[in-house]
């Protein structure tokens, strides 16, 4: 069974929801529903609309789909590729209503994403000792928010946490994360006007002695000067790497949903001077661009392990393609129920 009608009939039970993976899976969805709000009215109801402007299948029905589908930020190359699967599998399967070409979007949406490998979306852990996760991205993306919603989804899962503030460059950086330190009740090192390296280095002998599960740390986003931003996550990275061996597990980039097209860039720049190993894209509540998931998969193919739903320290989800996908659809695949 397709995506599409795996959600309707989820949907449709409502009641009788029997186990409890279903309810988490249902629950989920609702909160990825609301964070999607934007993306889905200014650009899924698009869809809607021209589902019904055309009932069959032409050119025209073609070309409005495609310039919906770049507006939406997904990417002209990914917006190519699925529009000649998608023309391939009209003409293969005869399709000529476009109510349900609709399904065949969403099913073929959700293709993109998962195609080739198996996404690890999960966080890899350090079984030795302090998992340690580094932060980085540019200025004002939501790093050391990301960083206070961590340490709370942590927390909650009775883990013991701690925060290092490794960026020292910009003023106020280091009481920042230390007010969500006290927010969410999680131990901090960080010290002000210093190097970032030797306060990284400091505050992990203390996660060692703390005997602390999960060690996050921030690091400054700039990216103005590429060779010092390199020489300096470089830097960090060794001093990570000395005190405990394999970490960080996780280098983590940060990218506002926002930003569009820019945060492609971004994750393609950083790609070439550090490890990255998961993105963390921000601010989706705030943006009808929610269709940067796909693109950034396609161009940098890189998973996106959380995304930001908000300012609060509860608005941090793991990525959950189907829950995604169901949040932009919902009213195309609840559409005349
Ligand atoms: N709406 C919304 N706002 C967010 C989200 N994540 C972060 N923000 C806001 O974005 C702003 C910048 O967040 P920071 O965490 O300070 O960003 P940063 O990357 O650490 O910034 P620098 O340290 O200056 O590089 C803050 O006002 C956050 O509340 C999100 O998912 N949704
Ligand atoms: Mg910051």
């Amino acid at each position: 069974m397709g995506l599409f009608n795996k959600f309707k009939e989820m949907f449709k039970k409502n009641e009788e929801v029997k186990n409890a993976e279903e309810i988490a899976k249902k629950q989920e969805i609702e909160i990825y529903d609301k964070g999607l709000e934007k993306t889905r009215k200014e650009f899924v109801n698009e869809l809607s609309v021209l589902g019904h402007k055309y009932t069959t299948v032409s050119e025209e029905y073609f070309d409005e789909l495609e310039n919906i589908l770049i507006m939406a930020d997904i990417g002209v190359n990914t917006v190519m590729s699925f529009l000649d699967r998608l023309k391939a599998r009209v003409k293969k399967e005869n399709i000529v209503d476009t109510k349900y070409l609709q399904e065949v979007i969403v099913d073929e949406l959700f293709i993109i994403y998962v195609s080739g490998e198996s996404l690890s979306d999960k966080i890899k852990m350090n079984p030795e000792g302090p998992t340690v996760i580094l932060m980085v991205g540019v200025n004002g993306v939501g790093k050391t928010t990301t960083i206070g919603k961590l340490a709370y989804k942590y927390k909650q899962e009775g883990k013991k946490v701690m925060m290092i503030a490794g960026d020292t460059f910009r003023a106020g950086a280091v009481v920042q994360l230390e007010e969500w330190a006290k927010r969410t009740n999680t131990l901090f090192y960080g010290k002000e006007n210093t190097d970032p390296a030797g306060v990284i280095y400091d505050g992990l002998i203390k996660a060692k002695e703390e005997k602390v599960d999960i060690v996050l740390v921030d690091t400054a986003g700039r990216l103005q000067n590429k060779v010092n931003l390199m020489k300096e996550l470089e830097k960090i990275n060794k001093v990570i790497g000395t005190h405990i061996p394999g970490a960080p597990q996780e280098t983590l980039l940060v990218i506002d949903a926002a930003t569009g097209q820019n945060g492609i860039l971004q994750a393609e720049a950083f790609r070439e001077i550090t490890n990255i190993t998961g993105i963390v894209l921000t601010k989706l509540d705030g943006t009808a661009k929610g269709g940067i998931v796909l693109a950034i998969k396609e161009a940098v193919n890189i998973p996106v392990k959380f995304i930001g739903l908000g300012e609060g320290m509860e608005d941090l989800r793991t990525f959950d393609i189907e829950a995604y996908i169901y949040g932009l659809f919902k009213d195309m695949i609840n559409d005349g129920e």
